[in-house]
């Protein structure tokens, strides 16, 4: 057997705008895939608890300033230190689920006037999601949930424009979800299509790589 075709985790992102119930469901697929006995573990970026997570922390609760390109430079530098840990926990079998990746940092940014494949560019050489699930929300149902909180990006109007950028990004890999349903239904699709990548991932789908 190469090395290509040995079994391994999957690779699952979920995408969406604030608000989109992307946290719920991530912790609803956690529980499923792991009731089944499945090696599973739930990440999300940023991760704050590196040094580098700890100055996207305080740039997003505003308190600190940063110039966009360094900040999404920063973003990005948070899922490279995160890269090869990713790559070995595949390997060996876990399945991981990851609440925001590349894709909101290209739109978040991009959504700020970064020049679209400025931002696409640092994430290059990152591993490629098997299945991005994007929770499809108008930004304006997604704002009637409870309310935003105080951080950055965290209004109607900069989302409005986030959901554009997000839309450029589909590719084969996306899977969009209408995440205006209720979160029952809209776990029981998450359960259904996820189920299907998890096997193909444990037949030997090679890892591949993002945007190169
Ligand atoms: N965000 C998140 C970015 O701007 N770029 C990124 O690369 C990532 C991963 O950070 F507003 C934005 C999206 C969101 C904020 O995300 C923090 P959480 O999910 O609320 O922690």
């Amino acid at each position: 057997m190469d090395a290509s075709s040995e079994s391994r985790g999957a690779l699952v992102v979920f995408e969406g705008l604030d608000r989109s119930g992307k946290t719920s469901q991530c912790g609803r697929l956690l529980s499923y895939l792991e009731g089944l006995g499945h090696p599973v573990e739930l990440w999300r970026f940023p991760d704050r608890t590196t040094s580098v997570g700890q100055m996207i922390s305080a740039y997003l609760s505003n308190k600190s300033q940063l110039d966009d390109h360094t900040i999404h430079l920063l973003f990005s530098a948070n899922r490279w230190e995160k890269r090869s840990m990713m790559e070995a926990k595949l390997k060996a079998g876990t399945t991981l689920i990851v609440d925001r990746y590349s894709y909101s940092g290209v739109a978040f940014s991009s959504a700020k006037g970064l020049d679209f494949e400025w931002c696409k560019a640092p994430e290059a050489g990152l591993i490629a999601p098997d299945l991005v699930l994007y929770l499809d929300i108008p930004p304006e149902k997604a704002a009637e949930r409870g309310g935003y909180g105080d951080e950055r990006y965290e209004q109607l109007e900069f989302q409005k424009k986030v959901a554009q950028h997000y839309k450029l990004l589909e590719d084969s890999a996306w899977k969009i979800i209408d995440a205006s349903r209720s979160l029952e239904d809209v776990e029981k699709q998450v359960k259904e299509t996820v189920s299907e990548y998890v096997v193909s991932c444990q037949k030997g789908k090679p890892l591949s790589s993002l945007w190169s």
